[in-house]
């Protein structure tokens, strides 16, 4: 390998290192992070720190210190993504590039919203810029990836997350029984802070009566979904606390909860099931769904093609009978230990997304 492209990739890790600060505060947008070189010194870094808040672009170039603006035109921008060109929820970075005459850009990958999608590389060719793509562009990928998914497929990206006892089954009927240890509790929690939605069965809301909500880590918790057809979910039960935002997917009773925050969603039975809640999801701009079971809804899922992730807790717990682990076909990619816990990652090989 060339000395230029190692050092092209080694500013382009620093700039994954920093996208991946925006971890759970940034979606449905991607996580971005990038580096202004000049010559052999880095004089600015910024990363996208906050959904609907500046690009990682515009925070890059406000790094730079007063007597280092002069260097600017003559060095070389390097982004994680694409540089986007039209006006979000902020402006164009296109147009930042293009005022502040940088005339060398650096990238991984583009950017797959319709809106840009190559364009923004377009622009600034036409403009004089000289731009290397494709640097490290699978990690670029991997990184965007839950945006990718969102702005292509028009559905949340789907991490499925269960635990099984060591002889394979999730719990008993009826029983609300605790399979993992509290450092993956903790972990689960840190997950919930990274989605826009999490979703469980009507059986799990019932027998485990879950809140669903943050607790254990910093930041947000997530929408909580759960699909309530036949109004078994009594008005007392912790997912109608209203504490946190919740959509019950069925008819609303007669004399609904006066809890905030408290949603109740028709949607059509079948097949269109899902698909008309990803319609919702999108509406209301969330790009990523944690369903953590039951086995029912777990399975529904797996069956109509739609997850692309699973993180499995193998546990030491044996419980003997009971309800049996769905049956899931990927790529196993990363294998934790977490103390008596062995975390199994699964990929969907139809998303070809790694
Ligand atoms: C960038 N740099 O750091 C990020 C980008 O609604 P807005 O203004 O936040 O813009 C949304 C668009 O920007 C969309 O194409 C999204 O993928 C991209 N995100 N782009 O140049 C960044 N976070
Ligand atoms: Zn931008």
């Amino acid at each position: 390998m060339s000395k230029s492209m190692e050092n092209d990739q080694l500013l382009m890790r620093r700039c994954f290192d920093l996208a991946r600060l925006g971890k759970g505060k940034v979606h449905p947008n991607p996580m971005v992070g990038s580096v202004l070189l000049n010559g052999v010194e880095v004089i600015g870094e910024g990363w996208h720190k906050q959904y609907g808040h500046s690009h990682a672009e515009v925070n890059c170039l406000k790094s730079v210190t007063q007597e280092n603006q002069r260097k600017i035109p003559v060095s070389t921008l390097f982004v994680s993504l694409e540089p986007c060109c039209f006006h979000g929820k902020t402006p164009a970075c296109s147009d930042l590039i293009i005022q502040n005459n940088i005339k060398r850009l650096r990238i991984s990958t583009t950017d797959k919203t319709p809106q840009v999608n190559g364009q923004g590389l377009d622009i600034l060719k036409a403009e004089g810029v000289d731009i290397k793509t494709n640097i490290l562009e699978k990690t670029g990928d991997w990184i965007v990836r839950f945006r990718t998914l969102f702005v292509t497929k028009k559905r949340p990206y789907i991490i499925l997350k269960f635990a099984v006892s060591k002889d394979g089954f999730l719990g008993q009927p009826n029983k609300n029984i605790w399979l993992t240890n509290p450092i993956s509790k903790r972990l689960v929690h840190k997950w919930r802070s990274e989605v826009g939605a999490i979703m469980v069965g009507t059986n799990t809301a019932l027998t485990d009566n879950p809140k669903l909500d943050n607790r254990y880590f910093y930041g947000s918790s997530p929408l909580r979904i759960v699909p309530d057809r036949h109004q078994k979910i009594p008005a007392n039960a912790a997912l109608k606390d209203g504490a946190v935002p919740t959509w019950i997917l069925g008819p609303a009773p007669k004399q609904p909860a006066a809890a905030e925050h408290l949603q109740y969603l028709q949607l059509p039975e079948g097949a269109t099931f899902l698909p008309a809640l990803f319609d919702r999801l999108a509406t209301a701009n969330i790009n990523t769904l944690l369903v953590e079971g039951g086995a029912a809804l777990l399975q529904g899922f797996i069956e109509a093609g739609y997850w692309d992730e699973a993180r499995i807790f193998e546990t030491d717990k044996v419980l003997g009978d009971g309800i049996a682990a769905p049956d899931l076909k990927g790529k196993i990619g990363a294998v934790e230990q977490i103390g008596s816990d062995r975390l199994v990652y699964w990929y969907n090989e139809e998303d070809g997304l790694e």
